[in-house]
C-alpha cells in the first residue's frame, strides 16, 4: 500500500482544521473576550498504530477509510470545563463539516478514568483527484484531562495495554483528582479570568 499518499488528505485535513481553530483562538484574543481555546494539536495516526488498531478492531485494509474515525486527529485543549461546552456549541454551528457522531466522556467518563469530550465529523478536503470526504476525529478537554490521559496513554503504552492492577488504581486516583481540580478551577474562573485580562493588558 501506498501509504504516504493514502495519508495525504488526512494530513491536510489536520492542518487545515488547526488553521481553523487557531483562527478562532485568534479572534477571541483580538476581542479581548476568554479564549475558550489553551492550545490545538494535531496528528495523522502513525501507520504502525492504523495497523495495529485496525488488527485489534478487525478491520480490513479496504475499509480502514471508512471504519476507523480518528486517522486524522486533532485536539483543542480548555482552561475550564465550561470552556469545552462553548467550543462544542461553536462547532455544532459551523458549516464547512459535518458533525457525525458525538461522544460525551465527561458526562460518562470511560473505566479507565478517561474523560474528554470526542466529535467524529466528516471534513471535505480538496485534492488533485477532486473534493474527498474524509473522516477525522476533535478531542476537546481541559488541560487537567490532557495531563491525565497522557500519563495514562505512556503508561499503556509501556505496559502494552496491560497496565498492573496497584498502578491502575493509582490511575483512577488520579482521575478523581483531576476531575476535583476542574471543579475548583471553574468555582475561582471569573478571578482567574480578570487576572489574565489585566496581565495581556500590561
Ligand atoms: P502557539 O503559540 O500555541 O500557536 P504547528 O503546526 O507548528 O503550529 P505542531 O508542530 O503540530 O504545531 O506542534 P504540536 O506538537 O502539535 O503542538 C501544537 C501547539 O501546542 C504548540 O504550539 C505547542 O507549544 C502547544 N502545546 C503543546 N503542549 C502544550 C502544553 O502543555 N501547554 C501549552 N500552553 N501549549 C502546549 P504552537 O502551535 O507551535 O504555538
Ligand atoms: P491514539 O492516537 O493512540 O490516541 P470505540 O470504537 O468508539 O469504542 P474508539 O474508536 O477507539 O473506540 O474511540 P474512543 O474510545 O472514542 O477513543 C478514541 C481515542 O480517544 C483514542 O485513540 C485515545 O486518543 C482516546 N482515548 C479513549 N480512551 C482513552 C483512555 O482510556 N485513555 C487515554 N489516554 N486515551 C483514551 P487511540 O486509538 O488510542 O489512538
Amino acid at each position: 500500500m501506498n501509504w504516504e499518499a493514502i495519508l495525504a488528505p488526512y494530513s491536510q485535513v489536520v492542518e487545515e482544521l488547526k488553521v481553523k481553530l487557531k483562527g478562532m483562538r485568534a479572534q477571541f484574543e483580538y476581542e479581548a473576550m476568554h479564549s475558550p481555546i489553551e492550545f490545538i494539536t494535531g496528528r495523522v495516526k502513525p501507520v504502525k498504530s492504523i495497523l495495529e488498531k485496525a488488527e485489534k478492531r478487525h478491520i480490513s485494509l479496504d475499509r480502514i477509510e471508512d471504519d476507523m474515525q480518528d486517522i486524522a486527529g486533532v485536539r483543542v485543549v480548555c482552561q475550564f470545563v465550561d470552556d469545552i461546552y462553548t467550543i462544542v456549541d461553536m462547532l455544532r454551528s459551523r458549516k464547512d463539516f459535518t458533525i457525525m457522531e458525538e461522544k460525551d466522556y465527561i458526562a460518562n467518563k470511560k473505566d479507565s478514568g478517561y474523560r474528554s469530550y470526542h466529535m467524529i465529523i466528516e471534513y471535505p478536503v480538496e485534492t488533485i483527484h477532486g473534493m474527498k470526504v474524509v473522516l477525522a476525529e476533535i478531542q476537546i478537554r481541559t488541560l487537567a484531562m490532557n495531563f491525565w490521559a497522557t500519563n495514562e496513554h505512556s503508561l499503556n503504552y509501556k505496559y502494552k495495554g496491560r497496565i498492573p492492577g496497584d498502578i491502575k488504581a493509582r490511575l483512577q486516583k488520579a482521575a478523581e483528582a483531576a476531575f476535583k481540580l476542574d471543579e475548583e478551577m471553574s468555582k475561582i474562573k471569573t478571578e482567574v479570568q480578570e487576572a489574565q485580562r489585566i496581565f495581556r493588558r500590561k
